[in-house]
């Protein structure tokens, strides 16, 4: 059965399990990382000697990296769905993926990261400012791009929505400024319609570090 090592609350954890459980996959997720530790044990060194989450053993076949992870899930138990069965389709669902990883992650984690997991007296208002605004004015790009859409690469739900749309539920539950995005909003509203979805990708982070670490603990 597919295992998949990673505490519920990592960004990377939350994507690779949203794809398991849009694929209906059969697995058992082993918590490890943050507060659960674990990732410097000699055992999980030879699974990922990067000792970092999330790693997947698949019957056997370990792979890590979410990314990679996402288009083997995809590849091998979605094809059709969340793996595009026209390769054109499929190169641009992988676009967005890496648009999401190369551009929104350098704007936007800042942000999550300065609220949250930074402490209140150490938090640098200014550059916080600084990375919401640059958050809004990328997401144009998408916004623009979702203007005829209803999922990332047309009709359907594919692995395109997939590392863009987890981070969404962040996005709208911070507290900050958010410009008016009608064919993200619209989008957004059909992600948290999906069950995967409110399950791996809608749970609480808190409002501050010490709620996100006492969420963490309790497993939530
Ligand atoms: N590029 C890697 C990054 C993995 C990564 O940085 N994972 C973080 C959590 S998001 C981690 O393992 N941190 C150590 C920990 O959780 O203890 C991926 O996408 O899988």
């Amino acid at each position: 059965m597919l295992k998949i090592y990673g505490r519920k609350n990592s960004n990377q954890v939350i994507q690779v399990m949203w794809a398991v459980g849009e694929l209906g996959l059969e697995h058992v997720r082993h918590n490890a990382g943050g507060t659960f530790g674990g990732l410097d044990t000699e055992q999980y060194g030879r699974l990922n000697p990067n000792r970092l989450v999330p790693t997947i053993d698949d019957d056997g076949f370990i792979l890590w990296e979410s990314y990679a992870i996402i288009r083997y899930l995809c590849r091998q138990y979605g094809k059709g769905s969340l793996w595009p069965q026209d390769d054109r389709q499929a190169a641009l669902a992988d676009q967005w993926m890496e648009w999401t990883n190369s551009r929104f992650m350098g704007v936007f984690f800042p942000v999550f990261w300065g609220l949250i997991r930074t402490p209140k007296e150490q938090q640098d208002p200014d550059k916080i400012q600084q990375s919401v605004k640059a958050t809004a004015e990328l997401l144009q790009i998408f916004e623009h791009h979702m203007a005829d859409k209803k999922f990332v690469v047309g009709a359907s739900l594919t692995m395109g929505d997939i590392p863009l749309g987890s981070m969404m539920f962040k996005y709208y539950s911070l507290d900050i400024e958010r410009p008016s995005l009608p064919n993200i909003e619209a989008w957004y509203a059909r992600l948290c319609e999906r069950g995967a979805y409110r399950e791996h990708c809608m749970n609480s982070f808190g409002t501050s570090t010490e709620e996100w670490f006492a969420l963490e603990k309790a497993g939530a």
